[in-house]
């Protein structure tokens, strides 16, 4: 029985992740991640969102970038580089080590959960780590100028600069048995500060997530701060899908699905029509005290309600 069961993706999503580990006891915490970024690349299975957790929590992350490792190296990817392969995806030497051992258990027939949790193991990653999917499930970017594009040449390849028509996932429909048993024993379900489109929607939008989560007690962090995506793409995606960038477009992305949103100084909104309470306070993640803190007043807001 996890106390926490928190929903994320990307870099933003990491940050949360890091506050609620320094607040709960391992045994606690339950991440579902986004595997929509997940792609072939080298011949590599390479899973990010798994990793940026995965690194997070064994305190390996890059600091700055919050993606690939602290110190690592890019001797491998010049040599690439030098034989004409591709090295717009910037692959580290140690990462490289992750997206081996990965790729070849998967080949050998483990499936995403278990390696995953062979690889924090590993890094002695205490809380539990869950690929929404064991199967692949791509998200894919309709674009105007591009056609379509995996996430990774939409967001690093082409920085997210294509204008978008349109999202869509391909593959698998299905979420994890242990997913879905996680969600139903929550005592609280909490969606990171993640992209409300890729890395929030791929995981809500499995069959038997919405009716999960729709018995349970959810808090959402917004990952929009005064109508500016802090990290990535989620404004530009939003403007271009014709959504407002705003706190209030995200309770409507969410609505039906969270109790609560919590949102940024300012930000706040009239929600009773959208049947979703707001809470304001700083939502900005920098030092580990911010993560801890904002962790903690999630926590405290989504027992509150408990009752
Ligand atoms: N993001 C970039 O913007 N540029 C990169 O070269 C890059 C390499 C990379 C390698 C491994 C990995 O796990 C993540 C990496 N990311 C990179 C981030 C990646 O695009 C993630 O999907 C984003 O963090 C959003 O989830």
């Amino acid at each position: 029985m996890s106390r926490v069961v928190i929903l994320s993706g990307g870099v933003g999503g990491a940050k949360l992740v890091a506050g609620f580990a320094e607040l709960l006891a391992p045994e606690e915490l339950t991440v579902i991640v986004n595997t929509g970024d997940d792609f072939t690349h080298w011949g590599l299975r390479i899973a990010p969102d798994l990793d940026t957790v995965m690194y997070t929590l064994a305190g390996l992350a890059h600091s700055e970038q919050g993606w690939g490792l602290e110190g690592d190296r890019f001797t491998a990817l010049a040599m690439v580089e030098r034989y004409g392969g591709p090295s717009w995806f910037r692959l580290g030497d140690r990462d490289l080590a992750t997206h081996l051992v990965r790729s070849e258990a998967l080949r050998a027939g483990a499936t995403l959960t278990a390696v995953t949790a062979r690889l924090c193991a590993a890094l002695g990653v205490g809380q539990r780590l869950l690929p929404m999917c064991d199967e692949p499930r791509r998200t894919v970017f309709d674009t105007t100028t591009h056609g379509a594009l995996s996430f990774q040449e939409y967001f690093v390849r082409h920085r997210f600069q294509p204008v978008l028509r349109s999202i869509r996932f391909e593959g698998a429909q299905e979420p994890t048995e242990a997913v879905l048993a996680a969600l139903a024993e929550a005592q609280l379900v909490v969606f990171a500060p993640s992209n409300p489109y890729v890395s929030i929607d791929p995981i809500v939008t499995l069959r038997g997530v919405r009716e999960v989560l729709e018995r349970r007690r959810v808090v959402a962090v917004s990952p929009i701060v005064r109508g500016a995506a802090l990290k990535g793409a989620a404004a530009k995606m939003m403007l271009e899908l014709g959504e407002d960038p705003s706190a209030a477009a995200v309770a409507r992305r969410y609505r039906g699905l969270v109790d609560l949103l919590v949102v940024e100084e300012g930000d706040g909104f009239a929600a009773d029509e959208l049947g979703v309470q707001v809470h304001e306070t700083s939502t900005i993640m920098r030092t580990l005290a911010d993560k801890r803190r904002l962790a903690a007043e999630v926590l405290e807001r989504g027992e509150d309600q408990c009752g």
